[in-house]
């Protein structure tokens, strides 16, 4: 009788009754050429690039059916923004809520959408969505609170874009020849996945456009000469409509803007982006930073490229997030159980390659996906020790107020983005805006609890937020989302570095609401990767880390950088008696590994 009634209910209160939004995806390389500069092998899904956009409705089940038919690469999917609130499980993180899935594997995500607004999916495998594997993921909400002011909707996403394969190139990056970490630099810069695009727009119209930064590294600045718009979403949260005419997108970031079109269609007018030079260590002669694509109003008239007048990038002021007030009004979280320091710094380690660190901790994957450890932990699964160093674990209690210091140390830009959760922003210094990167290449500037800027009453909401050079910030979340979630920065390069750490969030309950899916097992059996035990592979006793995987070596006292790097040349040309070095090749030899005693180095291999 109570179950007639509720279907009663449900069926007479939603004329437009969740529904099941399946796609198949076979996943395999492909050829694409979306700079007119060249042509490379990227990501598929069934034989198409640019990728298909998902598309559901608020409530609706996505179901996700993944053949990986790549022939050479493990892959996952991760739904970025989704909470995956009771389905961990479907999160994508490769070593974390899954094993990756190798060549010749299928994998089915499936999950409920209890959220709104713009979002993406892209691979979280070992260097892998550069490569081509990412897109948009739209959620419609028909009771958005903006739902009437627009007239019609458009999607784009911006990107840097590499010429190279991520298999090349990653050598060269984690590498003796580039001990300082510096990033590879993208050879172009795309808007939706391609460029010199014109959007044709009717007059007096309002637009919802969604913008999706789907790139690897490289934030950027969007505007449209002599137009403003309103923003409605960050990262899905409907915030105050609130009017801007230039807007920072971090990798990873998103904005959903109400665009209102002239009435007049005598021009067509630039729609501006431009790459973040500030986060670059070189600047190519032949890189276009910035990009002009058309709000294209009368498809005959001229296309005039943008009249930028700023000399640097950094001179641009954009709308600061941190000022945004979420629509719903949540209060400011008070009292937090848990506060939690981080510093961020980049440095090297005994290998002589560029590390990430928070605090002195390098992310370094486990044997076995943290969250299967959690599962089969019995009840020391609330013991962080299981989950082993290297992964950083931090272990929290169901429904604590979290809280999250970040301190950059580093000359560059992160953004930030916390899986499960969004995050409430408290303070953040500098500021976007002109002072952003005042602080770059000084001193660093820590939060200081007795010296900082009112906390808002109403802090904005997102799950990718940009941690300023030398500068911190300060965001707070509820533990109600049971599961294995990584915090890590959204630069694909920096997470290869280890800039990353896992919140084991209420692992008890997640106990008591997980069973993992056979194929997922399957994907483990299949790629040689336990799903049970600790970080060490260990299932007998769980807290006895012999053997888990461990960053390299700390460089001895005593010794520079600078001295490490010769001394890893000397050795090597020792050991190979020659008095130059034939360079190809020689960037995965490891010289020693002092930190190293009973643990095996993982220093490139699925840190992400
Ligand atoms: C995936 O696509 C490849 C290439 O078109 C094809 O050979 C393969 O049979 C497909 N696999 C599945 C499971 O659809
Ligand atoms: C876009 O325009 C630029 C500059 O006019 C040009 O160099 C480039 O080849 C164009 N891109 C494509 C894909 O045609
Ligand atoms: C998806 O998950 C739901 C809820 O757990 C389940 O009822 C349904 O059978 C699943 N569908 C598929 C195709 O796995
Ligand atoms: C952006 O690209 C996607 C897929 O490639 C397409 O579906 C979408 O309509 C494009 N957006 C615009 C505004 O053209
Ligand atoms: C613009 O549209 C509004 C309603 O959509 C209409 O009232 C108005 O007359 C239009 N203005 C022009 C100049 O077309
Ligand atoms: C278009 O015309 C309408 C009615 O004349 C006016 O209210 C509106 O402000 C105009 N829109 C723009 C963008 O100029
Ligand atoms: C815009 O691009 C042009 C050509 O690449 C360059 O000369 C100019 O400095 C760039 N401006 C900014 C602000 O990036
Ligand atoms: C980061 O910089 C601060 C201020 O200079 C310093 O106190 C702190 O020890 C540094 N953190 C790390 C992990 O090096
Ligand atoms: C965990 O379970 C074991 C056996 O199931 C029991 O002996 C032990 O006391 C329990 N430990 C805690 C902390 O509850
Ligand atoms: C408070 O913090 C700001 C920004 O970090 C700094 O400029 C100022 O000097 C600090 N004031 C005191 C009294 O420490
Ligand atoms: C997860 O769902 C529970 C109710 O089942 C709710 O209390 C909690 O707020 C949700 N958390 C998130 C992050 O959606
Ligand atoms: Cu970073």
């Amino acid at each position: 009788m109570l179950h007639l009634l509720i279907f009663l209910l449900l069926a007479l209160g939603d004329f437009s009754a969740a529904k099941d939004v399946v796609y198949n995806f076979n996943v395999t390389w492909v050829t694409a050429n979306p700079d007119g500069l060249a042509e490379r092998k990227v990501v598929g899904i069934n034989g198409q690039w640019p990728l298909p956009i998902i598309e559901v409705d608020k409530g609706d089940q996505l179901i996700v059916n993944m053949y990986n038919g790549l022939g050479d690469k493990s892959t996952s999917i991760h739904f970025h923004g989704m909470f995956q609130n009771g389905t961990n499980d479907m999160d994508g993180a490769s070593m974390v809520t899954q094993c990756p899935i190798p060549p010749g594997s299928s994998f089915t995500y499936n999950f409920t959408v209890n959220q709104h607004g713009t979002y993406w999916y892209h691979c979280h495998t070992d260097y892998c969505y550069p490569d081509g594997y990412r897109q948009a993921l739209i959620v419609h909400d028909k009771d958005a609170y903006f739902a009437h002011q627009y007239d019609e909707e458009l999607s784009v996403t911006l990107s840097d874009w590499y010429h190279d394969m991520m298999e090349d190139i990653k050598p060269k990056f984690m590498s003796l020849y580039n001990p300082t970490g510096a990033e590879p630099i993208p050879n172009a810069f795309l808007f939706n996945d391609t460029t010199n695009l014109s959007l044709s727009v009717k007059p007096n119209t309002t637009y919802l456009l969604r913008l999706i930064n789907t790139g690897a590294f490289v934030s950027q600045y969007f505007y449209i000469e002599d137009h403003t718009f309103k923003i409605v979403e960050i990262d899905g949260v409907y915030t105050e409509p609130t009017e801007a005419d230039t807007l920072y997108i971090s990798v990873a970031q998103r904005y959903a803007v109400l665009l209102t079109t002239k009435n007049t269609t005598d021009k067509n007018y630039p729609i501006v982006t431009v790459a973040d030079s500030t986060l670059l260590d070189t600047i190519p002669s032949d890189l276009r930073l910035n990009s002009t694509s058309w709000l294209e109003y009368d498809g005959s008239a001229p296309h005039p490229q943008a009249d930028i007048t700023v000399a640097e990038s950094s001179d641009l002021v954009p709308i600061d997030d941190s000022t945004l007030v979420p629509y719903d009004h949540m209060p400011l979280l008070e009292n937090p159980v848990l506060s939690i320091q981080l510093d961020v710094v980049m440095g090297m380690l005994d290998t002589g390659k560029g590390y990430a660190f928070l605090n002195d901790i390098s992310y370094t994957a486990p044997k076995v996906p943290t969250l299967y450890t959690a599962l089969s932990a019995g009840n020391q699964t609330t013991d962080a020790t299981v989950y082993g160093e290297f992964t950083h674990p931090m272990v929290l209690g169901h429904h604590d107020v979290v809280e999250i210091i970040m301190n950059n140390n580093d000359s560059g830009a992160h953004p930030f983005h916390l899986h499960g959760h969004n995050f409430q922003v408290l303070t953040r210094f500098p500021s976007y805006g002109a002072d952003f990167f005042e602080l770059k290449g000084g001193d660093p500037v820590p939060y200081d609890p007795s010296n900082h800027s009112a906390f808002p009453a109403y802090p904005p909401r997102r799950d990718t937020l940009v941690l300023p050079p030398q500068g911190h910030f300060v965001i707070r979340f509820v533990a109600d989302n049971p599961g294995v979630w990584i915090f890590h920065c959204h630069i694909d390069w920096h997470l290869a570095q280890g800039l990353g750490m896992l919140f084991i969030e209420a692992p008890t309950q997640l106990q008591e609401q997980m069973t993992i899916p056979a194929d997922h097992l399957a994907a483990c059996s299949a790629g040689g990767i336990q799903s049970k035990g600790n970080a060490a592979g260990n299932t007998e006793d769980y807290t006895n880390l012999k053997g888990q995987n461990v960053q390299p070596g700390w460089i001895p006292d005593g010794f520079t950088a600078r001295g490490i790097v010769s001394m890893v040349f000397t050795v090597l040309s020792a050991v190979l008696g020659m008095g130059s070095i034939v360079l190809y090749g020689l960037s995965d030899l490891k010289f020693s590994s002092t930190g190293s005693t009973d643990g095996q180095d993982v220093s490139d291999e699925y840190r992400d």
